[in-house]
């Protein structure tokens, strides 16, 4: 809670406008135990850069500094990923801006606090043809849950704060001249780091189930819930548990994905009900089997944001009390009998290549381990080839399944974690490669798996279409090992499963690269038809 008195305290008055505003605006960031910051060079935002890098220099916060400003949002959300705290970025006027907007996007389809805090000139400029200087004011529209245009040499911070609760918030900061401090006050004492705890406001509502045939199926961002709470609430529930993300629900039901993709399959296995938590946005095979259920339950916090329309008999943002929970033996036996069969099938496959490849990363991956995973391919290949099993911590860009900003969310997340490990497909990677450029002791293994272009592509009904390789397939015949070494990277590549384990297993100490490089992508595509097309019967 920030009194009007502290912005009395710091000597507002004697100072210039715009440090004055910067440093009310750390100290409040700080008191709200904001532990990291992200920062991208520029004038404008001198007063902020310099206040922060004041706070830093009293290890009152942690700097980060991105020259790329896509990146610098994408790195933000990957921290705020791993810590669960909001971060903010700081950027200068004009085109700066307009970096961020792909990682504010996916902050608001994920519910993600992303702070953003843009400087820009005098309001009386705009219009006047004056340098750097365009419309910031609202330039997110509806993506962010909170903005503010400010001037003057103070901003109260609490509702700015408060707002991040359900997602990203925007400041544009208006700084005048002059931008740098003119007085050496010690701001930063007497600063009390108290973060506010987040009070639940609702009652959790009620859920009365109609018959024991149900399924819990989970989308791969968990709705924003933790495992632990889903584990919890389906082991109640006893029903069987299908998940985008085999590696946190070691019971989960294995390869749903591949096997339900049969529409005979399928017949076999309509439920009564179907409890989704958070989206299904990987498998056409897991919708069809959704739309399958006379009735479906919705539980995600984006209802009462991002995802208001959505349809559902029954919706929930967060998870409900329940009613009338019946078990039916036979029909988890019904599900674990060709979730066995799926096992035996997919453990036998053999091979170099992206099935294989997925499979044995998931098998190998040492517990404790952070995974990062990129759209399109990878992910769905972990959602399908995967054993279940835990000790894994997964995150994934899955609030619009963008390809850009893969690398920096994947260091963002290592930054939290001691080693992990980043699965992207070859253009997600090049898509980031800004992302590489860092400063911070993080210990990333990236897993490139270069199909040179777009593998999605050639398993979606373009396929084979004239003009297919041009504008889909988009070969680039780039070596991502040899950039990534030009950047100053250890990187290398590998053609064999037997060299993959062993760079999973091997200790992950600074940034490294190895790609795999695979078979063609329609060849992949091919192998992806007929293993689907064993499930064909049961
Ligand atoms: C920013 C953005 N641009 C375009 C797309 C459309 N898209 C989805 S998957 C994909 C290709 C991804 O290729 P790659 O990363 O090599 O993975 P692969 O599909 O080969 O496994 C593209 C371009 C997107 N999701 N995000």
């Amino acid at each position: 809670m920030v009194e009007e008195s502290h912005h009395e305290d710091i000597g507002a008055t004697e100072l210039n406008n715009s440090t004055s505003l910067a440093r009310v605006i750390v100290r409040q960031i700080i008191e709200a135990g904001i532990t990291d910051v992200v920062i991208s060079p520029g004038s404008r935002n001198a007063p902020l850069s310099l206040a922060f890098y004041e706070a830093a220099q009293e290890k009152l916060i942690n700097v980060h500094v991105r020259i790329d400003e896509r990146t610098a949002a994408f790195f933000a959300l990957g921290i705020i990923k791993s810590t669960g705290r909001p971060v903010p970025v700081v950027c200068t006027s004009g085109t700066a801006v307009a970096n961020y907007h792909p990682a504010v996007l996916e902050a608001s389809h994920t519910n993600a606090p992303l702070m953003v805090l843009t400087a820009d000139r005098p309001a009386m400029l705009r219009k006047t043809g004056a340098n750097q200087t365009t419309e910031q004011a609202r330039i997110f529209g509806k993506a962010v849950r909170y903005f503010a245009d400010i001037d003057g040499p103070v901003y109260p911070m609490e509702l700015p704060l408060d707002s991040l609760r359900t997602g990203p918030i925007h400041l544009n900061l208006q700084f005048d001249e002059p931008l740098l401090p003119d007085d050496s006050s010690d701001w930063l004492s007497q600063i009390n780091c108290a973060p506010k705890e987040f009070i639940v406001r609702t009652k959790p509502g009620t859920l009365r189930l109609v018959g024991a045939r149900g399924v819990v199926v989970i989308g791969h961002d968990r709705g924003g819930l933790t495992v632990d709470e889903i584990t919890k609430f389906t082991k109640v529930l006893g029903w069987p548990v299908i998940t985008e993300d085999p590696l946190s629900f070691p019971d989960a039901i294995a390869h749903a994905s591949i096997f339900l993709a049969s529409q005979e399959i399928r017949s076999t296995l309509i439920p009564q009900s179907v409890l989704v938590i958070g989206r299904t946005t990987l498998s056409r095979s897991i919708n069809a089997f959704i739309k399958s259920s006379p009735i479906t339950y919705v539980v995600d916090q984006r209802l009462a944001t991002v995802d208001s329309d959505r349809q559902a008999d029954r919706k929930f943002t967060e998870l409900p009390e329940l009613q009338g929970v019946i078990h039916s033996d036979e029909w988890i036996a019904k599900w674990n009998k060709v979730s066995e069969r799926a096992q035996k099938l997919i453990g036998s496959l053999v091979g170099w290549n992206e099935a294989v490849i997925a499979r044995t990363i998931a098998a190998t991956i040492p517990h404790d381990t952070a995974l990062f995973v990129s759209s399109s391919r990878p992910i769905r290949d972990l959602e399908g080839f995967a054993q279940p099993r835990g000790g894994v911590h997964t995150y994934a860009n899955r609030g619009l399944a963008g390809i850009d900003g893969n690398i920096s969310t994947a260091l963002g997340v290592a930054y939290g974690h001691t080693a992990t490990i980043a699965v992207l497909g070859d253009l997600s990677f090049l898509h980031d490669l800004t992302g590489l450029i860092h400063k911070e002791a993080i210990n990333c293994r990236f897993i490139v798996i270069n199909n040179d272009g777009g593998g999605i592509f050639s398993t979606l009904p373009q396929r084979g279409v004239t003009g297919f390789e041009t504008v889909f397939g988009t070969p680039h015949g780039l070596n991502p090992a040899a950039i990534a070494q030009a950047m100053g990277i250890d990187a290398k590549q590998i053609s064999s499963i037997k060299e993959l384990e062993a760079e999973i297993h091997a200790p992950i100490s600074g940034i490294s690269v190895v790609v795999c490089d695979v078979p063609d992508r329609e060849s992949n595509a091919d192998n992806l038809k007929k293993i689907v097309e064993s499930f064909s019967s049961i």
